[in-house]
């Protein structure tokens, strides 16, 4: 997939690095990327998730696994923070201290740097990135690609994975082209765009997009095991709109990872910027109903690891898409900034201007705004159990 000519050159830590931090002592060193010195293999996640040792969380659950494991001195079995959200039934640690005696860990590997305070350090959530996960590893979803016409045609295999998707959480997935979400699409309103789907799996899926189509491409029609199916429709309204499986339960399918974004482009173009896709993601971990781990792109922690790069002043457009299951809403605020809601990104004139903007479930809004100061500045759901357990990422205006 090709990268976007006018988005943001992938994090660079040692952009990064140079970001002031508002805390002293609470620097940003080089950390992330070097805990794994390029040992990062699934077996590693595996072997750090307590397979074939002690801790497989709520077994396999509607085709899906889970594991968690003991780091900084929190008990093997739990995800998350201080104190309960919901009924999901687990005992929640304290806050996590990341400690040198992590798996693949460094000392102070916190944003790189050394957390001075327990506060400061539950600032990392307790959810860091799978061990060894490159600072690049999210470009393709993090930057949507360039609006040509190789964007416009799709060929998607559907197929079943198991992920890491934070340091120590391996999760059965059900993908289009294996990552949840899927690649970014993206064309004209108008345009023709052509969506072949496989299934590689052993269970019906499909694949339906939101917008405007003929209801013959609608894609609520089961894609059986083996077969392949190709939806062509007139690309509309210039916005951007979630796709997903909806094969039933649908519940079921989207929370095993399989929607995506696409992203359309009204036919006068806007003007350039910056441009970020940000899906939110729920994982019920042990089939409960109830989302234990949430994600932007997929990742837990990343955008706490790995800020998104943006130059200081100029403009920053954000797709955001909620996607998370079980949970009836779910918001994105940004600190120390505002910015104008195109909601759906239908309208060519914002609908408000705020600093958090909330979804339904499906929803989607895009977003604009400048980042005037150099600095880092934090975005996460204003739902705080989403942000203490896993979304939570940062801006870095440099
Ligand atoms: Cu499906």
């Amino acid at each position: 997939m090709a990268a976007d000519s006018d988005a943001i050159p992938p994090g660079e830590s040692s952009a990064v690095d140079d970001v002031p931090s508002e805390r002293a002592g609470d620097d940003t060193g080089t950390g992330g990327d070097d805990d794994a010195a390029g040992g990062s293999t699934r077996r590693r996640f595996l072997r750090g998730a307590g397979f074939g040792a002690v801790a497989l969380l709520g077994g396999s659950v509607a085709g899906r696994t889970a594991a968690t494991t003991s780091i900084g001195g929190v008990a093997a079995g739990t995800v998350g923070q201080t104190g309960a959200h919901g009924d999901h039934g687990l005992t929640l640690p304290g806050p996590r201290i990341y400690d040198a005696a992590a798996p693949g860990g460094t000392p102070g590997a916190w944003l790189g740097g050394t957390p001075t305070t327990a506060a400061s350090a539950a600032y990392g959530h307790g959810i860091q990135p799978p061990v060894g996960m490159a600072s690049t590893a999210l470009d393709a979803l993090t930057h949507p690609p360039a609006n040509i016409a190789a964007a416009r045609r799709h060929e998607f295999d559907v197929v079943e994975t198991s992920t890491a998707i934070a340091e120590g959480v391996v999760v059965d997935q059900w993908t289009y082209d294996g990552t949840a979400p899927g690649p970014t699409l993206r064309a004209t309103e108008g345009d023709l765009l052509r969506v072949t789907v496989r299934n590689r799996t052993a269970h019906d899926h499909n694949l339906h997009l939101h917008g405007r189509h003929s209801p013959q491409m609608d894609g609520w029609e089961p894609i059986p095991p083996g077969d392949s199916f190709t939806y062509e429709i007139e690309a509309g309204p210039a916005g951007v709109h979630p796709y997903h499986c909806h094969t039933p339960p649908l519940a079921q399918h989207i929370a095993m990872g399989l929607y995506g974004t696409l992203i359309v482009d009204p036919p006068t173009p806007r003007e350039p910027a910056h441009e970020v896709v940000l899906m939110l993601s729920g994982w019920d971990l042990d089939g409960d109903g109830v989302n234990e781990l949430y994600t932007y792109n997929g990742i837990g922690g990343f955008y706490t690891r790995h800020p998104i790069t943006v130059p200081v002043g100029e403009l920053v457009r954000v797709y955001v898409l909620n996607m998370v299951e079980y949970e009836a809403v779910a918001s994105f605020h940004l600190h120390a900034q505002t910015f104008d809601v195109h909601r759906t990104g239908t309208s060519t004139s914002p609908d408000e201007h705020t600093d958090t903007v909330t979804m339904g479930q499906g929803e989607r809004a895009m977003l604009e705004f400048r980042l005037p100061e150099r600095g880092r500045y934090m975005f996460h759901p204003h739902q705080h159990h989403m942000a203490d357990a896993g979304a939570m990422g940062w801006f870095a205006a440099v």
